[in-house]
């Protein structure tokens, strides 16, 4: 079956109990047992639930993976799968990766005895060169965030996998419709789950995604022993997102195009970033491992003080953080989704903005964003 076809089908069969064409919202915490262990596949919800299994089946079967775990956000699932690792071990990651992610994975796990390199990815050479004996992940995003370069996942996966160490795909940007990373060689997907997987800013969810069978199963017990995991509602949203979201990214990229090729030509846009543009670094990669460029597209001006003006005179984009959503975003990654490392040599430049490009019109987008820039 095709990936539309998947997005609606797998996983979800009209329920058995009711004849339901939609899966339920199986609103309960815990499950009626005939005698102590005799049940029908479900005991308590932190461990499993019916609509949660339903999103999990439909997001594996897009993301060509054997298994998948839905979490409570896409930090608790990044969260729970740095909790594969021991004390001792070393993580290679992105220099340019979401500000959250780094706050965790420097602030939150590293006084735990895990050790972090950053690196620009989008160089296996500056990849390899951070190896170290203890190194057992290499965590990359690709698209990054915020500055959309590109890191080639097939030549990531070979070097991770002659250091014995699992290659982590952050997803979230490109989604399954774009690139499917365990095709490409990585080990795990993850997903915030809250951006084009939803696509309707109403949920905040995130998951997990592999083909190895022992991975999945520690997984499987981290999350139930941590506990992240996303309520019967939130699981249902993804679940309905998942529906459209091949139309939805098929809107996106063309809307992004469009509002990319307004940009390039502005006086007062000094620098555009977007995986489509054929001068952007990562171009021919994104092109090998992509099926389109994404919705998203980073731009510079001249001053901070001109990119806070902008992002406050927008009216169809709305000022927030957060990507994906049906309708467009636009934000100061400096003072806003990166501020969390505005004291760190990773900072972002202070004249970026960031664009969530939704489908509306593109017209309609492109007058807002000329108001905002004369
Ligand atoms: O917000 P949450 O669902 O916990 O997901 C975290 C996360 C993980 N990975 C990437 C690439 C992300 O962009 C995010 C969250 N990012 C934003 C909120 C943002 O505006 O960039």
């Amino acid at each position: 079956m095709k990936f539309e076809t998947r997005a609606i089908h797998v996983g979800q069969e009209p329920d058995p109990a009711t004849g339901a064409a939609i899966v339920p919202i199986y609103q309960t915490s815990t499950y009626v047992q005939e005698e102590p262990g005799k049940h029908k596949g479900f005991e308590y919800s932190r461990t499993s639930n019916p609509t949660r299994v339903a999103l999990e089946a439909a997001l594996a079967s897009l993301e060509d993976a054997n298994h998948c775990l839905a979490f409570a956000s896409g930090m608790a699932a990044e969260d729970t799968i740095v909790r594969l690792l021991k004390p001792g071990d070393h993580v290679i990651l992105g220099d340019d990766v979401y500000g959250g992610t780094r706050r965790l994975f420097e602030k939150v796990l590293a006084p735990f005895g895990l050790e972090f390199t950053s690196v620009d990815m989008s160089s296996l050479d500056e990849v390899k060169g951070a190896l170290k004996p203890e190194t057992r992940m290499i965590w990359v995003e690709t698209p990054t965030n915020p500055y959309l370069r590109i890191a080639d996942i097939s030549g990531l996966a070979e070097i991770s996998k002659q250091a014995g160490a699992l290659l982590v795909a952050d997803n979230t940007f490109a989604t399954p419709y774009l690139q499917r990373p365990l095709s490409l060689g990585a080990d795990l997907v993850v997903h915030s789950t809250t951006k084009y997987l939803g696509g309707h800013s109403d949920v905040v969810g995130g998951a997990a995604c592999t083909n190895n069978d022992e991975v999945a199963e520690r997984l499987f017990f981290l999350r139930n022993a941590i506990g992240g995991v996303p309520g019967p509602f939130d699981s249902w949203l993804v679940l309905r997102g998942l529906k459209t979201l091949a139309v939805r990214m098929r809107a996106h990229c063309e809307n992004a195009r469009r509002i990319v090729e307004f940009l390039t030509e502005h006086p007062s846009v000094s620098k555009v970033w977007y995986p489509g543009l054929e001068d952007h670094p990562g171009h021919a990669t994104a092109a090998r491992q992509m099926d389109d460029f994404g919705g998203m597209v980073s731009f510079e001006v001249a001053s901070k003080e001109e990119a806070l003006g902008v992002v406050s005179k927008t009216k169809l984009f709305f000022l927030a953080e957060s990507l994906g959503g049906v309708e467009s975003l636009i934000e100061h990654p400096g003072e806003m989704t990166h501020a969390s490392i505005a004291e760190s040599p990773f900072a972002v430049s202070e004249n970026l903005i960031r664009l969530s490009v939704g489908i509306e019109h593109a017209d309609d987008l492109i007058d807002d964003l000329k108001s905002a820039l004369s």
